[in-house]
């Protein structure tokens, strides 16, 4: 790839079109679930916590995943799309969101994690607790229940919603193969292994951050044909590979000012891009360090297997492979003609050595 990263935010900026109607179809959706179950007293008190959890959870991503939606509808598309049809994509793009939230909410208590989007973990402020996992469950619910509000009238509702589900149930598969892994009922060898992290990958992350929001888009744009459907999959699987590589990278690496979140993957025990890498390398010395500090939650066992990385120069590793991951995958995306090309240039583009 020649072209450098866009500073963190620009492409999302307001100047294109898919940002216009975005902020106004979460108010519109926020305001419909305000009103289920308001005709009785008792339940003000619940709605009233829902609003705080949307609000607290919901808009304060980098909102990757419903923008692409948009911007995939209105660039599949034959013809720009009117008004109605960038207010209904906004709509669907906040249920990728809402789907985010959910997932997220849950995902901070098992990973036992501290910040999120530079704020504390929804499941950590004083009055939440586990009471979270009842939150993420209706963070969850809300995406059906804003779909069939909004989109049951178009062509492509049973697509989409068949879509939803399915990818759904992949993520949470991914998310327990993802926790298993991290349970040192296997030998450190098999569950930590590369071939495990793919799978890891995608199905925790590639299917709903990158399948999802690209094929609603193409439903949105009239286009269900399998052979463009499958296409898709297949190059985005690819690119959800490589975003979750950086995600584990910056988990290490990164700057948590940037990324908005501290990292726990060590302490985890987690099955990462960086220790997967590691234990490619056949050596006893490593093996030895990795069984005595990784998944441990020490100041110095993680600071040794930092030490470790550093020592295997995995910062330049990983860069290596960055770079020749997105030059292979820009190939396969310029190569084949059955796809437009550009909405996956420039969703390519957007991650890009991404910082956060
Ligand atoms: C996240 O994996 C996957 C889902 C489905 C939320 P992760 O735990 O590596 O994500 P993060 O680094 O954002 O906590
Ligand atoms: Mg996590
Ligand atoms: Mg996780
Ligand atoms: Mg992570």
């Amino acid at each position: 790839m020649s072209t450098p990263a866009p500073p963190p935010g620009k492409a999302n900026s307001s100047s294109d079109v898919a940002t216009k109607y975005f902020d106004e179809a979460y108010r519109m959706c926020v305001h419909y679930l305000e009103t289920l179950h308001a005709e009785d007293e008792h339940m003000k008190i619940v709605l009233k916590r829902f609003r705080e959890c949307n609000d607290y959870n919901v808009p304060g991503g980098k909102k990757t995943r419903g923008l692409t939606a948009v911007r995939s509808m209105a660039s599949f598309k034959e013809v720009p799309p009117n008004d109605i049809e960038y207010r209904i994509a906004g709509v669907v793009g906040w249920c990728l969101e809402w789907l985010q939230a959910s997932f997220l909410v849950h995902d901070d208590i098992m990973d036992n994690s501290v910040t999120r989007r530079g704020k504390t973990c929804w499941y950590k402020q004083e009055d939440v607790g586990l009471v979270a996992v009842n939150d993420g469950l209706y963070l969850q619910s809300a995406v059906y229940t804003i779909l069939r509000q909004f989109c049951r009238g178009q062509t492509w509702f049973r697509d989409v919603i068949d879509l939803f589900l399915e990818i759904q149930s992949n993520t949470i598969h991914g998310q327990a193969l993802d926790l298993e892994s991290s349970c040192p009922k296997e030998p450190m060898e098999v569950r930590l292994s590369l071939g495990r992290y793919k799978t890891i990958a995608k199905y925790k992350t590639s299917y709903y951050s990158f399948v999802l929001p690209v094929r609603c888009g193409l439903y949105m744009a009239g286009i269900s044909s399998d052979e463009i459907h499958d296409l898709a999959t297949k190059i985005l699987l690819e690119m959800g590979h490589i975003f979750q590589v950086q995600d584990d990278f910056l988990d290490c690496f990164g700057d948590p000012t940037v990324t908005g979140k501290v990292g726990t993957d060590i302490e985890d025990n987690k099955c990462t891009w960086l220790v997967a890498k590691v234990l490619q390398i056949d050596n006893e010395n490593i093996l030895q360090i990795l069984k005595e500090n990784y998944g441990k939650s020490g100041q110095e066992n993680v600071a040794r297997v930092k030490q470790l990385y550093n020592d295997l120069s995995m910062v330049s590793v990983y860069k290596t492979y960055e770079e020749e991951a997105f030059d292979e995958l820009e190939r396969i995306i310029k190569q084949q003609n059955i796809l437009k090309k550009e909405p996956f240039l420039n969703l390519l583009k957007l991650i890009y050595k991404r910082e956060r």
